[in-house]
């Protein structure tokens, strides 16, 4: 009985650090021409994807530090680690009146 305990403890410790991973990240809906949040602050060291719930493709462009991704069609992800701290704006390469901000600390 006592062993049976054991192993039900090691599965637990054993996928609660894969969960913990996948969530590590931090997500952007693109919807309606909306980046949501529209702000959004992350930790340094913090993946961020883009999700593109429109029915039409989007664009990722980090115009401080050069960073542009190909078009997200519907559906699609585009993901960027953000390594330094600092206030990053970026807009729809499509649609330059979409705007949005990562705040990193
Ligand atoms: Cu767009």
């Amino acid at each position: 009985m006592q062993r049976l305990i054991c192993g039900g403890l090691l599965l637990v410790c054993l996928i609660v650090p894969a969960t913990a991973r996948s969530e590590g990240g931090a997500a952007v809906k693109i919807d309606n021409f909306t980046f949501s949040p529209v702000k959004l602050s992350i930790a340094k060291g913090t993946e961020v994807t883009w999700t593109n719930d429109d029915d039409i493709p989007h664009t990722i462009v980090l115009t401080g530090i050069g960073v542009r991704s190909k078009a997200i069609d519907t559906d699609k992800t585009f993901a960027y680690r953000f390594d330094k701290a600092g206030t990053f704006a970026y807009i729809c390469g499509l649609h330059p009146q979409m705007h949005g901000q990562v705040v990193v600390k």
